[in-house]
This record gives C-alpha cells, sequence and structure tokens, in this order.
C-alpha cells in the first residue's frame, strides 16, 4: 500500500510551509464554526476513506471483489468538506464512485465493504457492488452506474423536499463527463425553473476515463457558461483544500437552503424571469484529482506520471496534516493515533466482509419491484402526502 501518499514527507511539509500555510490559515478563521473538533473529524474521514480505499484496492487484487471499481484517492476533500456543511438528513446522491460520499455521510465501513465483497449484509444486501452503495437512514441515495443518471434523481429529491415544505438542500454529484449528458441539462432546466434547493457538485478530476476535459467539453475553459444557460447561480473551489471545500459549501448551502419557488409562492410567472436566484439552486465546479486510474483496469497511458506526482504534492490530507501541526491543533504523535485507527477500521471491515454470508439465491427474486406509497388513484393524494398540512 501506498503509504506515502498519507505520510508526510519533508518535501510536501516544505510546499506547506510556505504562503499556503498563511492562506489556509486565514481559510481556518473565515470559519469561525469549524471548531478544532471539527477540523479534527474532518481529517479522520478523509483518513478513513483512503485507508478504505487502500483496502479495497488490495481486496480487488485479491479477487475478493468483482465487476466495476472506481476509486476515491485524491478527491477525499471533496466528499468529505461538502458533507461536513450539510445537515444530518439533507439527501446526497451520485455516480459511481461513490464509497468516499458514503463513507462520509457515515456509511459503516463493514456494510460498504460487504457490498463489495457480494455479501448479503452489504448496503445493497450484496446485489450493487461498488457502483451502488445506498444508505436511506444517512439519507444517501446512491451510488449509480449511469454517467448523468443521478441528476434528475436528485432534482427529484430537491423537487420533493421543496414540495414537502422541508428545509433540506440536496447536493448532487457528478462527474466532469456528466455535463455532457442530455439527464444533466435537463434537470438543470428542471431545478432552475422550480429554483429548486439543489446544489450540482461538478467533482471535476479532469478526466471522464481516458478523456481530458478540454479534448471532450465545450467551455471547459469556463465551466460558469453551464450555470448562467440557465440562469443559476455558479460557485467553484479548490477540491484538494477541504477547507476551502467546507467554507465554499457552507456559503452556498446556507443560501440553496432558502430556495422557494416562485410559482408557487405567487402563482405562475414566467421562468425567465425568475426571482430569488440568489437563494436558488446552485451549479459548484469543485477543481479535484484522482490519484488511481479510472477503474481498476486503467493503464493510464492518457497522462504522464508527472502530472500525477505535482498533484501528489497537493495531498489534501497531508495539508491538512500540516496546518493541524502548525496550528497546535493536533501533534504527529496524535495524527499517527487516528492513522493507526483508521487502518484498524479497514482492516476490520474486510474482515466483517470476508466473514459475512454470500446473497442466498432468493435475494435474487426481491427488491425488483417497489411501492410502499400504495396504489395511487386518479383524483386521490398519494399515501405519502395523506393528512400532511399542503398548505392550501
Ligand atoms: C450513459 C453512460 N455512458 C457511458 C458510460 C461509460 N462510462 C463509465 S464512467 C465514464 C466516464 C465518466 O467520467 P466522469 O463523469 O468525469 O466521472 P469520473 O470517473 O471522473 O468520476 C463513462 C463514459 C456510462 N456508464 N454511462
Ligand atoms: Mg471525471
Amino acid at each position: 500500500m501506498n503509504e506515502a501518499t498519507l505520510l508526510l514527507s519533508k518535501k510536501s511539509e516544505k510546499t506547506f510551509m510556505s504562503s499556503a500555510a498563511q492562506d489556509k490559515a486565514q481559510a481556518n478563521q473565515i470559519a469561525p464554526e469549524l471548531s478544532n473538533d471539527k477540523l479534527i473529524d474532518m481529517l479522520k474521514s478523509m483518513m478513513q476513506i483512503r485507508r478504505f480505499e487502500e483496502r479495497t484496492m488490495q481486496s480487488y487484487m485479491q479477487q475478493k471483489i468483482g465487476g466495476f471499481c472506481h476509486i476515491y484517492i485524491g478527491q477525499e476533500a471533496v466528499a468529505v468538506g461538502s458533507i461536513s456543511a450539510l445537515k444530518s438528513d439533507d439527501p446526497i446522491v451520485g455516480a459511481y464512485r461513490d464509497h468516499g460520499f458514503a463513507l462520509a455521510r457515515g456509511m459503516d465501513p463493514k456494510y460498504a465493504m460487504a457490498e463489495m465483497f457480494g455479501k448479503v449484509t452489504g448496503c445493497s444486501k450484496g446485489k450493487g457492488g461498488s457502483m451502488h452503495f445506498f444508505d436511506k437512514e444517512h439519507h444517501m441515495y446512491g451510488g449509480h452506474a449511469i454517467v448523468g443518471g443521478q441528476c434528475p434523481l436528485g432534482t427529484g429529491l430537491a423537487f420533493a423536499s421543496q414540495y414537502e415544505k422541508k428545509d433540506n438542500v440536496t447536493l448532487c454529484y457528478l462527474g466532469d463527463g456528466a455535463v455532457n449528458q442530455g439527464a444533466f441539462h435537463e434537470a438543470m432546466n428542471l431545478a432552475a425553473i422550480w429554483n429548486l434547493p439543489i446544489i450540482f457538485v461538478l467533482e471535476n478530476n479532469s478526466y471522464s476515463m481516458g478523456t481530458h476535459i478540454n479534448r471532450g467539453t465545450a467551455m471547459a475553459n469556463d465551466l460558469r457558461a453551464k450555470a448562467e444557460a440557465y440562469g443559476m447561480r455558479y460557485a467553484e473551489c479548490d477540491g484538494l483544500d477541504v477547507l476551502d471545500v467546507y467554507t465554499t459549501f457552507k456559503r452556498e448551502v446556507d443560501k440553496t437552503r432558502n430556495a422557494k419557488n416562485p410559482q408557487w409562492e405567487r402563482g405562475m410567472i414566467p421562468s425567465y424571469k425568475r426571482e430569488g436566484e440568489a437563494n436558488g439552486p446552485c451549479f459548484m465546479n469543485v477543481k479535484t484529482y484522482r490519484y488511481k486510474g479510472h477503474s481498476m483496469s486503467d493503464p493510464q497511458k492518457y497522462r504522464a506520471k508527472e502530472e500525477v506526482e505535482a498533484k501528489q504534492e497537493l495531498d489534501p490530507i497531508n495539508r491538512l496534516v500540516n496546518l493541524l501541526i502548525e496550528k497546535n491543533i493536533s501533534t504527529q504523535d496524535q495524527i499517527d493515533e487516528f492513522d493507526k485507527a483508521a487502518k484498524a477500521e479497514a482492516q476490520a471491515a474486510v474482515k466483517y466482509a470476508n466473514e459475512s454470508p454470500d446473497m442466498p439465491q432468493e435475494e435474487l427474486f426481491t427488491d425488483i419491484y417497489v411501492n410502499p406509497y400504495g396504489p395511487y388513484k386518479k383524483g386521490e393524494l398519494p399515501e405519502m402526502l395523506k393528512g400532511k398540512d399542503l398548505g392550501e
């Protein structure tokens, strides 16, 4: 396992101690709500993901895990910084590179690992595998393998919370490849005309499989255009810096939480005159990088080793470690302990997955059709809305 990516190297320490250290110190000050405990939690969460992913790679090589498997190493700050800015019942949904945001959201690594091992104890009973994590309890609505397929679902989650007059914000994660999908544009359009409480979180790691964003995406140099096409708020942050991710998300999540549908508030108005967009949906471009291949079977011929190494110098975990030590928030010894705990937890997850029973064959015929809200009859309210105050 590549210990070097996580543990402090003298070289990265030197890089960090320059002006970057001052910038980060300021970032901490502009987020006074970030207590020392919360900073440490964010570090632990990123370490948990990194060590989990290393074990995932190892288990894949040992053929314990089958099918497609996409590693999140390098992108940890995106999931951790953004989810730290949410309420615990704010829904999240994303694509197949889902281990990071599932763990950051609170999924037990045991159930995540068991899912990939195809075991019945997995978060999706072993039926979904790496790409289809799901955790209703933690409001994590998948894990979706169809590029862009999660965008309409995220829009639906945001629509539901607005319709039910809840004050939730949905985070819909997508890769840079997804911005060229029709589903993404349909979802952006609906989110804009209904002013839905959703943030489309572009995890912009510059590559869709082996295609660089500049080769595959119009206006790649100015992705603000994608938001402007829908009159939607645009923001961006440094996805290799968890504090920048957190502070940017905190600001945008707070604005988005107030999203109201002007058509419902004041009767129909033309959508092109949509008001209140400062408090509406947002398209967030998070510049990040994946240190590993697209999936476990990627020879990575499309990028230079030097490019990956240069990005590893900016490793989000090392950067936070440096800050915590520099600010006397934590010591190297404590950090080593956190890391030891993260490694032990990942190892325990593998043990649990190994020892769990396989999915019984009968399970193949369950969870196919779901109708928990009862039959809908024309003219009647659906079960889910009966007895609810709809404000009429
Ligand atoms: C509709 C659809 N087309 C093609 C694919 C094949 N495919 C799987 S991943 C991928 C690249 C997506 O890249 P990106 O959205 O940037 O996400 P990342 O892998 O970088 O996280 C493609 C084309 C797919 N899964 N779904
Ligand atoms: Mg990508």
